[in-house]
């Protein structure tokens, strides 16, 4: 087939606004204020984020790399697909690695990237038609919603790399997982990166950077705010905290309000109060172990055939069948 890209959007801009002004209106009036993480993911937030995997202190995007340079032959391999979906796919880099191995074994039909982030998510589309000729099916969609919106023909490896199910909470995991696996089929294969528990300074150091690119990734989403519903937020007053939380195995980014402040919300007609030292959670980044991984993906409905780490043991990549 001629090489050919789609654009399918299933996140039209009244929906995401409905989305955008519910999450906002519960999590800044809920007792302890919470953000999703989505709304980090503007232009300007997946830049940023693109930017942080690029960090001497983040380590997880070089980690599940160096797993793919070595095993990515052997992971489209095992899965036999002819068509990569990637979920969270941002700009796909990595993706390539899987790319190249199933076009070297004759098999590489198709790529669907899915993403929230449009800009993003149109860009690597566009790359990867021409550099690979093939067909791109883009879904521009929230991974929490749009799973059944994914187109289903051809052998599938569903990639979802990053670490990024590690931004969900375990309510979130367990739904979106099971949801995950009732969309596949039997010749179907995940393919799932996870952040392994490690040492807590070089976990803190990863969402602290010296160079303060976290930061501004973190603060970046009061920019969303006051760009999308007319806030008035100065992310200045808001310091960067990044908290490792022992109980529940999670690195926490919030911002701290650094004075007593009350924040308008015009399109919404609102007007909220931050304390001194309050928090806005902005972020979960859950820390797995491989048996946790393997239970959990068990208890939605996945058997796994095959995991791998990187030499220092730093992440991990899982590849999953569904029992059926
Ligand atoms: N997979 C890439 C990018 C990870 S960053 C990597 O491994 O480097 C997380 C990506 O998930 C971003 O591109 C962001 O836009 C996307 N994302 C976050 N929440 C999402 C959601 N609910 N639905 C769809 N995409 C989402
Ligand atoms: C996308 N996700 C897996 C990143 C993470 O590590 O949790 C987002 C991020 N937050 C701060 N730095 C990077």
């Amino acid at each position: 087939m001629a090489p050919t890209m789609t654009v399918d959007v299933h996140v039209a801009p009244d929906a995401r606004r409905t989305a955008l002004e519910a999450d906002v209106r519960s999590g800044l009036l809920a007792e302890q204020k919470t953000l999703p993480p989505i709304w980090f993911y503007d232009e300007r937030g997946s830049l940023l984020f693109d930017e942080i995997t690029r960090l001497p202190e983040y380590y997880l995007t070089r980690a599940e790399r160096s797993i793919l340079d070595r095993h990515a032959g052997a992971i489209v391999e095992l899965g036999g697909a002819d068509t990569l979906v990637e979920l969270g796919s941002g700009t796909s880099e990595k993706t390539r690695l899987l790319l190249d191995a199933m076009a070297a074994g004759g098999r590489l039909r198709r790529f669907v990237p899915f993403d929230v982030s449009e800009e993003v998510l149109r860009l690597a589309a566009d790359d990867i038609t021409k550099t690979y000729g093939i067909e791109v099916t883009a879904v521009v969609g929230d991974f929490h919603r749009h799973l059944g919106e994914i187109p289903r023909s051809g052998r599938r490896l569903v990639a979802f790399l990053g670490s990024t199910i590690g931004n969900l909470t375990p309510a979130e995991r367990s739904r979106f997982l099971t949801d995950l696996d009732e969309s596949m089929v039997f010749h179907d294969r995940l393919l799932l990166g996870t952040d392994l528990v490690k040492d807590r300074r070089r976990l803190l150091a990863a969402y602290d950077d010296d160079a303060g690119v976290t930061a501004e990734f973190n603060r970046n989403v009061l920019l969303v705010l006051n760009h999308e519903l007319g806030a008035h937020f100065d992310p200045s007053a808001f310091e960067h905290v990044a908290l490792w939380d022992e109980e529940h195995r999670w690195i926490e980014m919030r911002l701290r309000s650094r004075s007593d402040q009350i924040i308008e919300i015009e399109q919404l007609g609102l007007h909220v109060a931050f304390e001194a030292g309050e928090d806005l959670r902005t972020e979960i980044s859950a820390k797995l172990t491989a048996g946790q991984v393997e239970r959990e993906l068990g208890e939605a409905g996945f058997v796994v055939e095959r995991s791998w780490t990187d030499p220092a043991g730093d992440f991990l990549l899982t590849l999953a069948r569904t029992y059926c």
